[in-house]
């Protein structure tokens, strides 16, 4: 076998944020970058010597190039065995199942995740452990550290590998085993919803559209939702995956996925509309003229759970984000079972669904999941809503009234300062860091501040501590700020900030979501002094 030792030295901006390394494509595309990052992680985790791994992506623009620059350097490391799908698609939660199923040592899987794809927009690539989730911070963290010490990289020297046809292929000497896509994935779906319900609810007319965003889960809403449980042909749209995902914004949000928003918004809209992002692992629910905030989904998701075949004997307990609206915890509460507050990433869930500590776990970034893998999954979550409403047979909105009669609502908004001077909004985060213990008792727009913090975490399994993941400020009245910078931008900073009110009386349950924030919003935005430091005054994104 003919392997090339190459040299190589660091190249900056290889540090991996909430998900992974996210760039832009041409970054990614420049001679060494790829292979300088991949390599760091194979050093990182000890070597990929003797190991197996899955490897796939959600289709974007250079997908299948860097598929097989990857399989190439798995080979050239001494890896046995590469599980990748069919044409270099996988979705992200069916990586995570095919590690898990494999028992393999990792993955790799390629994307942005909602970012746009393409050649002038966004690619990533993060490394799953073999517990099926993204990669825990010990691991991150020595992935940075082999970034900067990278000395060479080695690739085998061979031809391509057709990944068009479903077949066990070699690089050098490990095995390349092509699989499809969907079919294991399916079989994990048939195995926790009743399927026969879903099925009989389609049957008696029941209306769905799945809006793939022309993204990855296009061929396994396809299959799942019209092939396998008999919604209507033409239920899925957008349903071909794309490089450049049709040009559009692959995240599922009233924003990016305005053309579902229309749909569901019109008197004549189907029962149910759902959207997914680029890799598959968000989720966008809304019935017929009812949105629901990924947090609420949650909470609805926790509460009816043990409706569902797989979760019937109830949930070990919930976990959320800490921007994510504390609507499960009252349902938690309610149930008797543990709810966790994490930092913002999937990662944090992992060892607490591996301990059996939680079994759902939501964020508001649109994520929801359980413990059938390790990340969070669009599909699975749209399979539990439609379980649930063959159960109850009742429409999206009468299950959100009725879930806020017994719970109260949490009213919850994003506001997104997109692309704004990193230096400017590092500062900002510092001046609230520093700031954060003299803002009780003080009053700004009118509102006091009853607390403030800078959110740290103590990992509850291995005790490992997260610092610096968030500042929250708390109000008298039950509302709640958080800001934060995402780990998931590509371009300059973007800073969000997440607004919540507590209204335990039905009689508020159909008050306008921002007036009820505004008052929030007008201190949390003098707090931050977000004009003064950004130059902003309207976000360019508001969820
Ligand atoms: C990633 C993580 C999520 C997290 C989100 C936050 O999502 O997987 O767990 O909630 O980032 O994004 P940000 O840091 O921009 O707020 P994804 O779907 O991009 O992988």
């Amino acid at each position: 076998m003919a392997v090339n030792v190459i040299s190589a030295s660091p190249i900056d901006g290889q540090v991996p944020g909430t998900s992974g390394l996210r760039k832009k494509t041409a970054a990614f595309m420049r001679p060494g970058y790829l292979e300088n990052f991949v390599q760091s992680v194979f050093d990182a985790i000890g070597g990929a010597e003797g190991k197996t791994f899955v490897v796939g992506g959600d289709g974007r623009f250079f997908n299948t190039e860097a598929i097989q620059t990857i399989l190439k350097m798995a080979a050239a490391n001494g890896a046995v065995k590469v599980i990748v799908g069919q044409n270099g698609i996988l979705s992200t939660p069916a990586a995570s199942h095919l590690i898990r199923l494999n028992k393999t040592d990792g993955g790799l899987i390629l994307s942005a995740s909602h970012n746009p794809g393409g050649i002038n927009q966004d690619f990533g690539l993060k490394f799953n452990t073999a517990n099926g989730g993204p990669a825990p911070e010990s691991v991150t963290h020595e992935i940075i550290r082999c970034t900067a010490a990278i000395s060479q990289y080695r690739i085998e020297q061979s031809a391509d590998i057709d990944l068009s046809a479903i077949a066990t292929l070699t690089c050098g000497d490990m095995l390349v085993s092509i699989v499809d896509p969907v079919s294991d994935y399916q079989d994990l779906m048939q195995n926790i919803f009743d399927f026969d319900k879903i099925r009989a609810l389609f049957a008696s007319g029941f209306t769905v559209q799945f809006d793939a965003m022309h993204a990855v889960t296009g061929p396994y809403a396809h299959a799942v939702l019209e092939d396998c449980l008999g919604a209507k042909p033409g239920s899925v749209v957008n349903g071909v995956p794309l490089p450049d995902f049709g040009g559009g914004h692959p995240d599922p949000n009233p924003v990016w996925a305005k053309q579902l928003m229309d749909v569901m918004m019109d008197e004549a809209a189907p029962d149910f509309g759902a959207a997914s992002d680029g890799d598959g692992d968000r989720n966008m629910i809304v019935g017929r003229g009812a949105y629901v905030t990924p947090s609420d989904s949650l909470a609805v998701l926790a509460a009816n759970a043990t409706l569902v075949p797989a979760y019937a004997q109830g949930l070990a307990g919930v976990a959320r984000s800490m921007p994510t609206s504390a609507a499960c915890d009252r349902v938690a509460d309610k149930l008797g079972i543990e709810c966790f507050v994490t930092p913002t990433g999937w990662k944090f869930f992992g060892n607490l669904m591996d301990a059996g500590r939680t079994t759902m776990c939501g964020e508001e970034s649109a994520g929801t999941g359980s413990d059938h893998v390790r990340e969070k999954d669009g599909l699975w979550a749209v399979l539990m809503w439609l379980n649930i409403i063959a159960e109850r047979r009742l429409s999206v909105d009468e299950i959100m009234a009725d879930h806020w009669a017994k719970y109260g609502r949490n009213f919850y908004s994003r506001l997104d300062f997109e692309a704004v001077n990193a230096v400017a909004a590092n500062d900002l985060m510092l001046m609230l860091r520093d700031s954060a213990d003299a803002l009780t008792g003080q009053q700004f727009a009118g509102l006091t501040v009853t607390k403030a913090q800078d959110y740290a975490y103590t990992d509850p399994i291995d005790q490992s501590i997260s610092e610096h993941q968030g500042i929250q400020v708390w109000f008298e009245g039950g509302a709640r700020a958080v800001l934060r910078l995402s780990g998931t931008g590509t371009e300059g900073a973007t800073l969000r900030i997440y607004l919540e009110q507590y209204a335990p009386d039905a009689a508020d349950h159909g008050r306008e979501t921002q007036l009820v924030l505004n008052p929030v919003r007008l201190a949390i935005l003098e707090i931050a002094e977000v004009e003064k430091r950004l130059g902003r005054t309207e976000p360019d994104v508001t969820t």
